[in-house]
């Protein structure tokens, strides 16, 4: 999956304890009209995920994250928006591509799952695999790195060989460095300044820093309260407006305005054609 134009992945986490969403957005009716509205303001693909992986969150069982995930998973990709499912299981992976879903988002990049790859093979759908050491409730043991950078990429082309081996093709492979993940906020840092290096790796790349404990400190200004992770926005649209101008495939955002706005920015700089998505009237002549 090429594009162009960085793609904003909205995310829609359908869990009681997100960290960002507060379980706001459980009922199913909640969470597609959540995704509908990311959708108006410019998201291009929605992510939804039925299992928390923030810091020291447990895993929620098979049934749970099947019950969540795929009602909302079948009313949005019937409604013809680009839907992606955040998974660890196969299991739900593949009842979400059966209902709609275009692109599996394996945090554990087919770690924590032995059926996932043969899984992505057969289905031979998209896939994100992120760079990830250990479930949350244990990750913050595993932020031991020579070189971050250098780990993070070495780790994730073993990603990439054992979904190759499994069969994936690799046109269908995206990579993801897991800001946040098994990271410290100073190696969240080295990597969010190295993206040449994990584009380099040759495969299209998504970056999720969205509301992440990292940004805390460039989010504490004005009346910004570092420790709510929603004053943490427009930090993660000033991450998002840099991913793009580097060439990210994609950035994933709770808020997604300000990326969007970012990626066309971004993809204006870079000299992509936007001005056939504009809508509204004048929007293209102003
Ligand atoms: N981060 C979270 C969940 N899923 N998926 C990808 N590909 N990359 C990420 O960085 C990522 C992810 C955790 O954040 P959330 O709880 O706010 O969704």
């Amino acid at each position: 999956m090429t594009a162009e134009r960085c793609q904003v992945m909205g995310i829609i986490n359908v869990t009681p304890d997100s960290f960002s969403d507060g379980g706001r957005f459980l009922e199913v009716d909640a969470a597609v009209r959540r995704g509908l509205e990311l959708v108006r303001d410019g998201a291009d693909i929605l992510d939804v995920g039925g299992e928390s992986t923030r810091p020291g969150a447990r895993r929620v069982s098979e049934a749970d994250e099947l019950a969540r995930v795929t009602p909302v998973v079948e009313a949005l990709a019937r409604g013809g928006v680009p839907v992606s499912v955040d998974t660890m299981r196969a299991s739900v992976a593949r009842r979400a591509v059966e209902a709609g879903a275009v692109i599996v988002n394996d945090v554990s990049g087919g770690l924590a799952d032995p059926e996932m790859l043969p899984f992505l093979a057969e289905a031979d759908v998209t896939c994100v695999l992120m760079h990830w050491r250990a479930h949350s409730t244990r990750m913050d043991d595993f932020c031991f790195y020579d070189s971050v950078v250098d780990d993070v990429r070495a780790e994730l082309r073993g990603r990439v060989e054992a979904a190759l081996d499994a069969g994936v093709r690799p046109e269908r492979i995206i990579l993801d460095p897991g800001l946040g993940f098994a990271k410290t906020a100073a190696q969240s840092w080295e990597l969010l300044s190295a993206l040449p290096a994990l584009r380099d790796l040759g495969f299209p790349l998504l970056v999720g820093a969205s509301r992440k404990r990292f940004l805390a400190e460039a989010a504490a200004y004005g009346r910004r309260q570092p420790d709510v992770p929603a004053d943490r926005d427009e930090a993660s649209d000033a991450v998002a407006a840099i991913a793009a101008a580097e060439g990210a495939w994609g950035v994933r955002v709770h808020s997604v305005s300000g990326a969007a706005a970012a990626s066309r920015v971004a993809a204006r700089l870079r000299g992509a054609t936007v001005a056939a998505e504009l809508v509204g009237a004048g929007a293209g002549r102003r």
